[in-house]
């Protein structure tokens, strides 16, 4: 017989989606979009329906391993977690600085708060701050708005023009796949703003190419047309907004010859789309996070926002300049236990590397959950050398990655088939079940289950709660406004407090209630004319950030250049060449693409060290103005071809870890 278990996807994705596991004899056999869902509305992305494999894959490690002699050994969970707890409370008793939490984005769900209380009820250890997603987008954003608020995907039905600038849909966003695709049936402009060639082009009815790191540029040209038209939203920039003469002059400093011509467009371009923007409103735009890698990143989000003010989009149905949502906004914060006046240090997540360098007391133990740090940080080299020195390292995880490789003692952790929790998105608002379709695997445990049992080691007796008592206290300000959580459990339910069309009123969450205008420029672009094109490196249609199954794995990374530079450089389709940034040089095979910028090189994120395949040996760590974000795409690279004496060396080897 076969069971149908409501529950939804917590991995690193904006979608969240509603599922239905399909269970038999205790095992999934399916996992299939639940079509009572009102956000993915029965549909399901590849990665998803592949997730059982992954689940059940050989390669996922169930039992708990210490490493004696350089060789990974079972131990049982006892043993496990007397050495963690032993470990954790000497080194606090002496030093609690020199204990180190690694929170990862591997889930993110309610229940992942009582980790850091934990921490934070022990004593000041080290944890980490900033973030290696989207922090750039929403720093800039909460200074234009006062906060961060998105519209309801499903509000860009309403759409007159869809603007998807700087993200992927295709690839990442399933569920503004139909609405872009239903707007571009009707006519309406959909038009993708990337300077890589993406799958997601044939959503859209017209793509333009910016030189990475120019969007600003462009969006700037763009409200000095609509301004020169006289076709600015006066109403809104006079009575609700602040800085305009300001931001007009910032708009009129730069001719749009120079602006077109810093973007690497033609300027008959930006006067098409500020025609098509001026004449088709409603616009949306829907930012992603190729925009957010940057430096000077604010500057670009914030001159979006200020044109889709000049155009009259904020505030209104059918437009806005959404970006995403707060994942963490449903809960109670104060279940973090995080204390301002006497919180621990807190190392800054896109340099790990260099904040364990020059750490003073130095690290002498860490746990890491739900992140793989040793790939996914940039500049990886440095962050694998660093966490190295670590005497001890205990990881909780899935599979062997280059993190869990490391580590001292490895813990199984469970997946969210095998869980019961709660998830909120940072793609929609809406709350979502995470119930228990199969028993865990092996002896996986679930985060809550291990920080539970460490609680009860370390003497924490109020820490140590059943999970649907730690749910209701995480929930308490939704429950409070009337969602129980038997609704949320069984299907799920938007946050009451948050609009499908945030402010209508025109009041802004600022200091004086207006919207905030950018008034200044600093290019967030970067040239070297050593390395002349700018390294995106991507997120993956067949992966998600680095879960990839050993099995699974690429021979080599693609990289994706410009057919007419390769051939000027004498590569062909298909050749192993080197990509070279300032930090190292990784081997990948060639893809030639005749629509490529000649300025951009695009490499999938994700692939593991040990198997030669991770870009972020390359990237360079580098610490956003605002947000604390990481400005991954501001590496740059060039490329050369691989001689014959290197071409006998193996593949990776050494070359890659
Ligand atoms: N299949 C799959 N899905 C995923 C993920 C995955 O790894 N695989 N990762 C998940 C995660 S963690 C996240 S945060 C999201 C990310 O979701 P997206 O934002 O959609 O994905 P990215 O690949 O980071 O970047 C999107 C695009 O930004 C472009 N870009 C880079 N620099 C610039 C620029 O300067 N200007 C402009 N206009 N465009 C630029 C890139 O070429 C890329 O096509 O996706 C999530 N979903
Ligand atoms: N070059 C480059 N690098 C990037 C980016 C980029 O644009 N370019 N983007 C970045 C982005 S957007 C992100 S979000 C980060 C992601 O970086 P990470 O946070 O390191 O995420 P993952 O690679 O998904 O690793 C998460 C791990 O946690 C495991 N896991 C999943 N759920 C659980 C759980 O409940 N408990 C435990 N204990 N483990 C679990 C997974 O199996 C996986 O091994 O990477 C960033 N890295
Ligand atoms: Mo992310």
């Amino acid at each position: 017989m076969i069971r149908l278990i409501k529950t939804s996807c917590v991995r690193n994705c904006p979608n969240t989606c509603s599922l239905l596991a399909q269970v038999e004899d205790g095992r999934v056999k399916a996992l299939v979009g639940d079509p009572d869902s009102p956000t993915n509305q029965g549909r399901v992305c590849v990665k998803c329906g592949r997730y059982p494999q992954r689940v059940y894959d050989p390669d996922r490690v169930l039992w708990p391993l210490v490493k004696v002699k350089g060789r990974f050994e079972r131990i049982g969970w006892d043993a496990a977690l007397d050495l963690l707890a032993d470990k954790i409370s000497s080194v606090i008793k002496t030093k609690p600085e020199a204990f180190f939490y690694y929170q990862g984005f591997g889930s993110r769900t309610a229940l992942k708060m009582v980790n850091r209380r934990l921490f934070n009820l022990l004593g000041p250890v080290t944890t980490l701050t900033g973030t290696v997603c989207g922090g750039a987008g929403q720093g800039a954003q909460d200074l234009d708005y006062g906060e961060r608020i998105s519209h309801d995907f499903r509000d860009h039905l309403n759409s007159s023009t869809l603007v998807v600038w700087g993200r992927n849909p295709a690839v990442t966003s399933l569920n503004l796949v139909p609405i872009a695709l239903s707007l571009k049936a009707q006519g309406k402009p959909v038009v993708l703003i990337d300077p890589a060639l993406t799958e997601s082009a044939s959503l859209c009815s017209w793509r333009l190419a910016p030189r990475p790191g120019t969007d600003a540029q462009l969006a700037l040209a763009l409200a000095r047309l609509i301004f020169t038209a006289g076709a600015e939203d006066r109403d809104f920039l006079e009575n609700h907004a602040q800085n305009l003469a300001a931001y007009k002059a910032l708009v009129f400093q730069e001719e749009l010859a120079k602006r077109a011509s810093d973007c690497g467009l033609d300027p008959a371009d930006i006067i098409k789309l500020s025609q098509t923007l001026m004449e088709n409103k409603p616009v949306a735009f829907v930012l992603g996070w190729g925009l957010h890698r940057w430096r000077e990143s604010q500057v670009t989000i914030r001159s979006i926002d200020a044109l889709a003010a000049t155009l009259g989009s904020i505030g209104r149905v059918g437009g806005g300049v959404s970006q995403g949502f707060e994942e963490w906004r449903p809960y109670d914060w104060s279940v973090w236990g995080d204390d301002p006046r006497n919180h621990g240090r807190r190392f800054l997540m896109p340099i790990l590397g260099e904040e364990l360098e020059k750490a003073n007391p130095q690290v002498t133990a860490t746990l890491i959950t739900a992140g793989n740090p040793a790939t996914m940080l940039p500049d990886s080299r440095r962050v694998q050398a660093a966490l190295s020195k670590i005497a001890f390292k205990a990881v909780a995880g899935h599979f062997l990655d280059d993190t869990a490789l490391m580590a001292d003692l490895f813990l199984p952790a469970t997946t969210f088939l095998e869980e019961d929790d709660v998830v909120a998105a940072y793609g929609h608002s809406y709350i979502c079940p995470v119930n228990q379709a199969i028993k865990p695997l092996g002896e996986s445990r679930s985060d809550f289950d291990l920080f539970m049992a460490l609680g009860a080691r370390l003497g924490l007796s109020s820490y140590v709660k059943p999970r649907q008592e730690w749910l209701k206290l995480i929930l308490a300000p939704t429950l409070k406004m009337g969602v129980s959580l038997e609704t949320i459990q069984a299907g799920g339910a938007y946050q009451p407090d948050v609009p499908h069309v945030p402010f209508l009123d025109r009041e802004f969450p600022t200091p004086n209630g207006r919207f905030n205008l950018i008034d200044q420029f600093v290019s967030p672009a970067v040239y070297d004319p050593e390395r002349p094109l700018a390294l995106l490196s991507v997120s993956p249609k067949q992966w998600l950030c680095s879960e990839i199954s050993p099995r699974d794995r690429l021979d080599i990374l693609p990289v994706t250049i410009n057919a007419s530079l390769a051939q000027n450089l004498g590569i062909e389709e298909g050749e192993e060449i080197w990509v070279i940034s300032e930090l190292g040089r990784i081997k990948a095979r060639a893809r030639l693409e005749p629509l490529a910028r000649p300025d951009v090189a695009v490499i999938p994120r994700g692939g593991w060290g040990r198997h030669g395949l991770n870009v972020n040996v390359l990237t360079r760590a580098i610490v956003t103005t605002v947000g604390r974000g990481t400005a991954y795409h501001q590496t740059r690279v060039s490329l050369a071809k691989i001689t014959a004496s290197e071409k006998s060396e193996g593949l990776g080897s050494g070359e890659n870890i």
